[in-house]
């Protein structure tokens, strides 16, 4: 905001708008890839612990990985991201299975 005093005791005041663009932080999803190995029960173990589904909703996606190959666990900002796909890759090596977590850009 600028303030010009003129000859007169009149002002002008010239308003400056900024444009702030604010935009959306980009959001990511975690995919769960299917195996011949990992058990059922595993997948919808870390459906419910790493992603906090219930258990009627983890055994649905955990079937929908299972039938199509891939499947969205959730959909976090970048870190969050990150962080659930480490955890899901480390305890499923600490358990021996081939289970496959992937993240991927939302449209
Ligand atoms: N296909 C596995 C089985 O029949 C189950 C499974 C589901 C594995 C989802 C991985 O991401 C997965 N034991």
């Amino acid at each position: 905001m600028a303030r010009t005093e003129k000859d007169d005791d009149t002002a002008v005041v010239i308003q400056t708008r900024v444009e702030k663009k604010l935009e959306r932080p980009k959001l990511y999803k975690v995919l769960l890839h299917n195996d011949d190995y990992t058990t059922r029960e595993f997948v919808v173990w870390i459906l419910q612990g790493v992603f906090h589904r219930g258990e009627s909703e983890a055994i649905q996606i955990m079937l929908h990985v299972h039938n199509n190959g891939v499947g969205v666990a959730g959909v976090y900002p970048h870190d969050i991201a990150e962080a659930k796909v480490r955890r899901v890759t480390a305890l499923a090596e600490s358990n021996e299975f081939p289970l496959l977590t992937t993240m991927e850009p939302e449209e």
